[in-house]
């Protein structure tokens, strides 16, 4: 195995440069000029005292994947029966390999990005930046991408396999990377939109039946009051239930929203517009039951500013929706200063991203059962061993091995393999 060769400083020295090029352009700035190489001379030796030595990160590879689900999904969104995912490898000179997956969807139907988005993405901007950089820590790969706007699922997958390769090469699991300390998780199943209140009930028990600690329902205008009181009137008031609206309504629907109080569900999750904070503080001063963000959120900024207006009660992370696992800890942080209790949100990922599901879920501030179900929920084949397990009725187990503590299967990744492409630092210079 190569040595890690640490570029110590390099990145400081660049800054430093940078810095200097501007500061001598302006006779006022100049003055500044020895306190700001002093500064940056003790900043950097303080992060080699401190341990903070490259990642060495060599190689990228990108694999397009089409996996079918074991049944179709609908949301109010539209219906899906495969995901269409990008699988991000990223290799390290001392022979770690971290993963990473987009949770995009084929069509921009749940936010702005597809999986041809997400790999165009990687390819033009995100991996060329990461490759040409001196990353020591995963969280500087989200500075490193803060100043490309948007595009998150595409800047989390890559984000997530660095903060998978970091903990490999430092030994500790992600969750302990992350600071989480749980060594279970509650988590709950979501289930779409049925043909019929009778096919709901059925799918509701069989969860129900494994143990899943919370029940979510997807709704929309029509599918609503009538499913979730057959619901209550089937499994009784103490099953953990909640809805799913995925953007459905509008305040013209406030009078059966707020029929949806009577069987006092957990939360209704995004009931109104996927860019809206203000209505939905009007609609939470006319509930009871809790408002839950989840498509309005993408910054721990919007979660300050739907938290100070009222907008919700419960806030849903998602790691591809917020960019990436620093800012999901960030938004984690900011709702446990203000007691909003947080959850972790699914979007039918593999073993990988549930992987990383299970780990940011480690955090204390994860009260409530998120969205991360078993991999048998949705894959006959998962593309991870071991497969992701109840180990308890409705409990998963987070991983103690080093990273997301789950191998990949090459066999499976085979088998729904559509694209591959490989970037190194050598062959960027050939995409333009
Ligand atoms: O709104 O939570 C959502 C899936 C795709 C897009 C949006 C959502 C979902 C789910 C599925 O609810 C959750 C899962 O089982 O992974
Ligand atoms: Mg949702």
């Amino acid at each position: 195995m190569a040595t890690p060769i640490p570029q110590r400083g390099a990145h400081f020295i660049r800054t430093a440069r940078a810095v200097g090029k501007y500061a001598r352009q302006s006779v006022h700035l100049q003055l500044r000029w020895n306190q700001v190489t002093s500064w940056l001379a003790t900043y950097s030796v303080n992060m080699e005292e401190r341990g903070y030595l490259a990642m060495n990160i060599e190689r990228v590879e990108l694999q397009r994947l089409h996996m079918p689900f074991k049944a179709s999904f609908e949301a109010s969104f539209g219906r899906m029966a495969k995901r269409d995912l990008v699988l991000v490898s990223v290799y390290s000179g001392d022979g770690h390999v971290g993963y990473g997956e987009s949770t995009s969807m084929p069509y921009p139907l749940y936010n702005e990005e597809t999986t041809e988005t997400v790999w165009y993405m990687l390819e033009k901007f995100l991996i060329p930046k990461l490759l040409t950089a001196d990353i020591s820590a995963p969280e500087e790969v989200a500075e490193l991408f803060a100043p490309i706007r948007r595009n998150n699922m595409a800047k989390a997958a890559l984000e997530g396999a660095v903060w998978d390769l970091y903990c490999k090469q430092k030994g500790i699991s992600l969750a302990a990377g992350l600071g989480g300390s749980k060594q279970k998780i509650d988590v709950g199943v979501s289930i779409g939109i049925e043909p019929t209140v009778d096919l709901l009930l059925k799918k509701v028990e069989g969860f129900i039946n494994e143990g899943y600690k919370k029940i979510k329902v997807k709704v929309k205008p029509g599918f609503d009051v009538e499913p979730m009181r057959a619901i209550r009137k089937t499994f009784g008031p103490d099953v953990p239930l909640m809805a799913d609206a995925n953007s459905a309504y509008t305040l013209d629907h406030i009078d059966t929203l707020k029929e949806l109080d009577e069987f006092n569900l957990i939360m209704i999750e995004q009931p109104l517009a996927h860019d809206d904070i203000i209505d939905h503080a009007k609609l939470q001063k006319e509930l009871k039951t809790p408002i839950c963000l989840d498509e309005s959120i993408h910054t721990v900024e919007d979660a300050r500013k739907a938290i100070e207006l009222g907008s919700c009660g419960i806030i849903n992370i998602k790691i591809g929706r917020v960019g990436g696992l620093t800012e999901s800890k960030r938004i984690h942080d900011l709702c446990q200063k203000h007691n909003i209790p947080v959850w972790c949100g699914g979007m039918f990922e593999t073993g990988v991203g549930r992987a990383h599901n299970i780990a940011i879920t480690s955090l204390p501030n994860f009260t409530i059962p998120g969205d991360t179900s078993a991999s048998n929920r949705y894959w006959v084949e998962d593309i991870v061993e071991p497969e992701v397990v109840l180990v308890e009725p409705g409990i998963l187990a987070v991983p103690s091995e080093a990273g997301i503590g789950y191998a990949l299967k090459p066999e499976s990744v085979k088998k729904f393999l559509v694209h591959e492409q490989s970037y190194s630092k050598q062959s960027l210079a050939h995409v333009e």
